[in-house]
């Protein structure tokens, strides 16, 4: 389950690294800063277009810093409903699905943080936003499990276009230390490919590991204050971590009103090892995705 062969692209190089905060533990009060400055309409064009956009310079190293120590502490924690995506014996690609239930931080961001006026701005059509769920994915140093290619839509219970994932990096992000490729314009095909797993397959996915070279690649490497915004249609996955250090993000996403409650077999909730913590409400079928569990975050009066 590798990802593309990263070393057949010579054109690519590192971008020079800035500075970011130091990487440690805070027991720091929520910050209380909005967006460095609003999305432009070329970047939400881009999103239309691809399906995945880079987001440079918009989140205040603040907030970083308070949710990267969320992700240090449910990292020590392991908790029983987090995942391991790497071999037992080596470094670990963890995984932590709803952190937000586990660790205020992360609730502070989901539900306060500069994300919410963010996806107002990226879906202005939306009359109301809710929260639908966040996950870590944090690769440790030489962490060379990868993230196979897939889309997120058939395992979100949802149906409609408003649904947007937001991945924010915790430390910069290079093709080396395991950044996400999205291919672009594949939210556009109209296609979505049966989950792996499942044995009616509808629909094979092309093996876009191997033909790597004939689509055209959003590379994600980014670093802290940016952000990357993900259509769940779009095509996506990322390489291993071949560096010495940390690559840890954290996804989030919100779902507009014409969002509604389409749960299927390869939902999410399904899988009891990704989702075995939570409970479930009880939404019916094409209506509205509105719970204590997603919550409204915009207007919330
Ligand atoms: O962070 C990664 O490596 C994978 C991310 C991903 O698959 C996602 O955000 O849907």
């Amino acid at each position: 389950m590798a990802v593309p062969a990263f070393a057949r692209k010579p054109e690519f190089r590192r971008r020079p690294r800035r500075m970011t905060s130091p990487d440690f533990s805070i027991d720091a009060p929520r910050p209380d800063v909005g967006l460095i400055r609003p999305i432009t309409d070329d970047e939400r064009e881009v999103f239309k277009r691809d399906g995945a956009a880079v987001v440079r310079g918009i989140i205040p190293l603040e907030w970083i810093d308070y949710i990267r120590a969320g992700v240090i502490r449910l990292m020590e924690r392991s908790d029983s409903s987090s995942q391991t995506y790497s071999p037992a014996s080596e470094p670990r690609f963890f995984g932590q699905s709803f952190p937000w239930l586990l660790d205020d931080v992360f609730k502070d961001w989901a539900l306060h943080g500069p994300l919410v006026d963010l996806a107002c701005q990226v879906m202005p059509q939306a009359r109301s936003l809710n929260f639908f769920y966040d996950q870590i994915f944090a690769k440790e140093p030489h962490a060379t499990a990868t993230a196979p290619y897939h889309q997120d839509a058939p395992y979100l219970p949802l149906k409609g276009s408003q649904i947007l994932r937001i991945w924010t990096p915790l430390d910069p992000v290079t093709q080396d230390s395991g950044a996400v490729h999205y291919l672009k314009g594949s939210h556009r095909w109209g296609i979505i490919y049966h989950p792996r797993g499942y044995k009616t397959v509808s629909e094979y996915q092309p093996d876009f590991e191997r033909d790597y070279d004939d689509y055209d690649w959003l590379v994600g490497e980014s670093t802290p204050g940016d952000v990357l915004l993900h259509d769940p249609r779009v095509v996506h996955g990322s390489g291993g971590n071949h560096t010495s250090l940390f690559r840890r993000a954290l996804t989030t996403i919100y779902t507009g009103d014409r969002v509604t409650w389409n749960p299927g077999p390869a939902s999410m909730f399904n899988n009891k090892e990704q989702t075995g913590h939570i409970r479930v409400p009880r939404l019916t079928p094409g209506g509205p995705v509105d719970s204590e569990l997603f919550p409204r975050v915009w207007p919330t009066s």
